[in-house]
């Protein structure tokens, strides 16, 4: 809507709309008329919304007291557009036991493990099965959401606007264990593509485990002091002298040949080569912090926090008063376990011991 007979404009890609050119409206355009202007050039995969500014002149609009005429610019008026330039997605590709993708994936995953008694957790880039799982997401940038994804040129079943993902197998008869690269092409819905690599390792190897006569495990209160009886659930492990090898995700990582330990509370003595009873505790996968790693003479110093002696236990009503055991296994990155078990000290349960401060374990990444 104007008022007056604007005959010039003005563009500009900034509401300054200071010296760009001041061009004529084309002769006999009435009250429109189409202009190809070039938007200042955008980058990179997000989606951007630049903003065009304009200005319509009547250079004769005002007559000045002076009996002058002068210029008589319109407000500025502006319009925003959209455009996407790319697929802005985070890609992962890797191990199918990591919560996030069990959460994605189920029993897939455990079906594919071929009656394997491995961790639920894990180093995101590693495997101990001849799959891997494939993740595509959105992030904020990508306002046209993900059409399709492919993994290796295997089309990904499991699609929905913002996330795309599926268990994948190697595409190799008989792989062998070591690095895998995965090519990975994603579509969004208006037609956007992206082509990227990710690398994974295959690592079937259990972490080897020695124990030694020098090999501890010290159960810690939370002032840190070493203790034999609890009245809290939560306690923290001081592991010291632990001797851990592995091939695989250890030959990458040699600082920290492990990713984690497997811990499992038992309200039985057990013994550490019994390995049928061991089988039935509930163990629990939890992460060590690399920044507690210490090594010595080839041997490991490394602390748990946050274990809770009831992690596992189904018979904790009349827990007051018992004395309790736990067992502890080596995890590797694709969450193979060692064969070898370490035992911790007994610890006894006090009487006032609080059945509700049970907790799950915190694994913390
Ligand atoms: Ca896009
Ligand atoms: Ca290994």
């Amino acid at each position: 809507m104007t008022n007056g007979q604007p005959n010039e404009y003005q563009l500009a890609n900034t509401a300054a709309l200071g010296t760009e050119p001041i061009i004529a409206i084309p002769e006999g355009s009435g009250t429109s008329f189409n202009i190809n202007w070039l938007l200042d050039q955008p980058f990179g995969e997000e989606c951007q919304t630049p903003t065009v500014y304009a200005r319509l002149i009547d250079t004769d609009g005002r007559i000045t007291p002076e009996g002058n005429a002068e210029p008589l610019p319109s407000d500025i008026l502006r319009d925003t557009i959209t455009i996407d330039m790319g697929v802005d997605a985070n890609i992962v590709v890797g191990n199918p036991f990591v919560p996030s993708a069990q959460a994605a994936l189920g029993n897939v995953a455990q079906l594919q493990d071929f009656g394997g008694d491995g961790a639920t957790n894990g180093d995101p880039n590693y495997t101990r099965t001849p799959f891997f799982y494939g993740e595509v997401t959105a992030r904020q940038g990508e306002c046209s959401n993900l059409a399709s994804a492919s993994f290796n040129n295997i089309e990904a079943a499991n699609v929905s606007a913002r996330k795309i993902y599926d268990l994948v197998p190697i595409p190799v008869l008989n792989p062998s264990d070591g690095p895998y690269t995965v090519t990975v092409q994603v579509s969004d819905s208006v037609d956007n593509d992206l082509t990227a690599q990710r690398v994974f390792y295959l690592d079937r190897a259990q972490p080897v485990l020695t124990p030694l006569v020098t090999s501890t495990v010290t159960i810690l209160n939370d002032q840190d002091q070493p203790i034999s009886s609890t009245n809290t659930a939560r306690v923290h492990l001081l592991f010291e002298n632990m001797a851990i090898t592995d091939q695989g995700y250890g030959d990458t990582n040699p600082d920290k040949p492990f990713w984690g330990v497997w811990v499992a509370n038992s309200i039985q003595q057990l013994a550490i080569t019994d390995t049928e009873q061991l089988a039935l505790l509930d163990w629990q996968a939890m992460e060590i912090d690399a920044s507690t790693v210490t090594r010595s003479n080839g041997l490991y110093n490394f602390r748990l926090s946050d274990w809770s002696v009831f992690a596992g236990l189904t018979d904790i009503v009349n827990a007051g008063g018992r004395t309790q055991y736990m067992y502890v296994k080596a995890i590797d990155g694709a969450g193979n376990v060692s064969f070898a078990t370490v035992g911790g000290p007994p610890i006894t349960l006090s009487n006032d011991i609080k059945p509700f401060s049970i907790y799950l374990p915190r694994s913390v990444r």
